[in-house]
This record gives structure tokens, C-alpha cells and sequence, in this order.
């Protein structure tokens, strides 16, 4: 496998600015891997939404409009672009320079990204941030699976295995910067829930379970939709629940690590679910769903519980164990398996192959 730096362009997810907290998870993704790359000696530029900042990265800043989430969107959904399309425009953009460059890599979970892939002459590998949702993705990413094998990237088997062409998919993983995440051995009286806060995150049950077991629970992420919340909070006036805020990492894993237990209600199949690995990095054990990305992490009685899904009593049942896991275990799988220096070693290991599949 060749060793010379690769020269990378990243292209974004087109929901959001870097750092806006809109592109959920794979904000975190694209940061790690970025930071991961260039301290292995790759070059990399990014191409991202207007008003992104991401650490100190040379950011292409792309005006336009937004796509629409597409986990909003139903299995039918037709493709949509908005005129003006952020997305069209950053694609124009790597158009353009793709010649200073060995690889591209997109996050974006769009048709056009995947669409394009042949009509450019520069190799894309495309790490698909989140399980099938719509027929019209499938077909398109199948449809580059066929024509490019080896160049879709996923986060784990269960994300995989909701696509028909599960076998075909690279599985990654995903990884942190350790470093940042404290190691928290004396936890206050309090759960913990983190995520985008929109339906398909499932958070109404994380506060059924906090209520029944009458812990507070505090709430950490993105709110792009202040209604939705307002009628879980009327829905459970009787919850010891406060909402706080969007906070950066450093702030996240400081009140993450200072919780008894993380809890994790997904009602889709969470692609990989970072939060699981940033608890785990503090020493806080994960209650998870056994559903999705967050089930092949935790691993049941050691890092935290895996419950039957949707079950709040389950959920409840695992709180009253927590005290049974170690905390320093939870750290301590973090560092074996989620370092950035092991997803690091999985992704270097993709674009090469991608590179030598081509060569
Ligand atoms: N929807 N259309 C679209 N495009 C994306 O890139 C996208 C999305 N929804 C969510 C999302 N990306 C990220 O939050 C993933 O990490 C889940």
C-alpha cells in the first residue's frame, strides 16, 4: 500500500454550517477524521456550507441554499434541490479544483454527491452517514457501489445491514480525540440524554424512564425545533428535566462525564451514535436500545445495558443497575477500540484501497 501523503478534499454535509450543530454527528466525524488525516501528513481542504468554522482548517465557504434533512423526508421522497443549491454549488466547486487533489471525500447524505461520482474525473470515496432512508438514496448509492466497489464507507454492521448491498459496504467504525475527554470516577446524581432533539432520537422515553426512577435528567444538543420540544415538555409537566443547551465538546464531555449513566432511546437505526463512545471516553456506562450503530458499542454489563427496544421499563430497570458497571472499563474500551488512532488505521486503510482500485 503506497505511503506518500494523499492531498484530500472534504465535501461537507449540506444541512448546515460547520459547527451550527445541524449536521448532527457527522459534524464530529468529519472534524476527527480531518485532524486524524492531517496528523498522519495528508493535506486537507474542506468544502462546507457559508459560516463554517471547523479548528483551524482551510474552509472552502459555499453560499446557497440548504438541503432539507433527509430523515424528514419518507421512503418515497422524491430528489429536491432548492435553487441556488448549496449543494449544486459546492460540487461545482470541487469540479473545479478536484485537479489539486488525489481524492475526494463526501459526507453529504445526498443524490448528487453520488450521482456525480462518474462524471468526475478525481476518485470519491462516500461515507454514508446514516442508514437507508429513502428508495431514491438507495438506488443511487447502489448505483456507485456497482460502478466504483469498495468506495461506500459506513459506521457500522447495522447501518449497513439496512441496505441491500450491506456486503458491499466498507464498515468503519468512528473514532475521537480521547485527549479531550476527562475520565470522571465520582459521578453526580443525574442522567444524561445528547442528540439532536427531533423524533427519530426518541427522547420522550429517555424522560418516561428518568421520571419513573425519579432522577433528574439533563439534556445536551442541537433544538431545530422548538415546538417539538415544547410538547414534550407539556407531555411530562410532572419530569425533572432541563434543557441544556448546545454545548462544544470540551463543555459536552465535562457535564457528560459528571453523569451516572448515559441514556439512549433511538427510534431509527442509529447509524453509529458518537455520543455512545464520548460517554464511554468519560467513564459514564451507556443504557442503549439494542437497535442500531450505539448496540455493537456497548457492550451489555461491562460498558452499560443494552435494552429491548422502545421498553421504558427496561430503561428503568437498567438505571437501578448501574452501579454494577466500572466506570474505568467504559474508559478504557473507549481507548481500545474508538482512539484516533485506530479509526485513523481503518480509514487510511479505505482511501488507499480506493486509490490502488483505480491505479
Ligand atoms: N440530510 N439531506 C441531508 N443531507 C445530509 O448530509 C444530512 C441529512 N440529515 C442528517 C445528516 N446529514 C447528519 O446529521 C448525519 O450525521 C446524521
Amino acid at each position: 500500500m503506497a505511503s506518500f501523503p494523499l492531498r484530500l478534499l472534504f465535501l461537507s454535509t449540506s444541512v448546515g454550517a460547520l459547527g451550527s450543530g445541524l449536521g448532527g454527528g457527522v459534524e464530529l466525524t468529519l472534524l476527527n477524521m480531518a485532524q486524524e488525516m492531517q496528523h498522519r501528513g495528508h493535506q486537507i481542504k474542506i468544502v462546507a456550507p457559508s459560516g463554517s468554522v471547523l479548528a483551524d482548517f482551510p474552509i472552502a465557504q459555499i453560499p446557497g441554499n440548504l438541503q432539507e434533512t433527509a430523515q424528514s423526508q419518507g421512503r418515497k421522497a422524491v430528489i429536491t434541490m432548492p435553487p441556488d443549491s448549496v449543494l449544486a454549488n459546492m460540487w461545482e466547486y470541487a469540479r473545479q479544483a478536484q485537479g489539486d487533489y488525489d481524492l475526494l471525500l463526501n459526507f453529504a447524505y445526498d443524490w448528487l454527491p453520488f450521482y456525480l461520482t462518474p462524471f468526475l474525473d478525481r476518485p470519491i470515496a462516500h461515507l454514508v452517514s446514516m442508514g437507508s432512508l429513502t428508495s431514491a438514496m438507495d438506488l443511487v448509492i447502489e448505483q456507485v457501489i456497482d460502478s466504483h466497489p469498495g468506495t461506500i464507507g459506513v459506521h457500522s454492521h447495522a447501518q449497513a445491514d439496512t441496505f441491500a448491498f450491506s456486503d458491499r459496504c466498507v464498515v468503519l467504525g468512528n473514532g475521537l480525540d480521547l485527549s479531550l475527554y476527562q475520565f470522571q470516577p465520582d459521578p453526580e446524581n443525574y442522567m444524561a440524554w445528547v442528540g439532536r432533539i427531533a423524533p427519530e432520537k426518541g427522547i420522550e422515553d429517555a424522560i418516561a424512564a428518568a421520571q419513573t426512577v425519579k432522577v433528574p435528567l439533563k439534556i445536551w444538543g442541537a433544538m431545530p425545533d422548538i415546538a417539538y420540544w415544547q410538547t414534550i415538555c407539556q407531555t411530562y409537566p410532572e419530569a425533572n428535566i432541563a434543557y441544556e443547551g448546545f454545548l462544544s465538546t470540551t463543555e459536552l464531555q465535562q457535564a457528560i462525564g459528571l453523569s451516572r449513566g448515559l441514556l439512549m432511546t433511538p427510534k431509527w437505526i442509529e447509524a453509529f451514535g458518537n455520543v455512545a463512545i464520548e460517554a464511554l471516553a468519560c467513564g459514564v456506562p451507556v443504557i442503549a436500545y439494542q437497535r442500531g450503530g450505539p448496540a455493537e458499542i456497548i457492550e451489555d454489563g461491562k460498558t452499560g445495558w443494552l435494552v429491548e427496544p422502545d421498553s421504558v421499563a427496561g430503561l428503568v430497570e437498567a438505571m437501578d443497575k448501574l452501579d454494577q458497571i466500572d466506570r474505568q472499563t467504559c474508559r478504557q474500551r473507549a481507548e481500545a477500540t474508538y482512539s484516533m488512532g485506530a479509526m485513523g488505521d481503518r480509514i487510511e486503510v479505505w482511501l488507499r484501497n480506493v486509490l490502488d482500485a483505480i491505479n
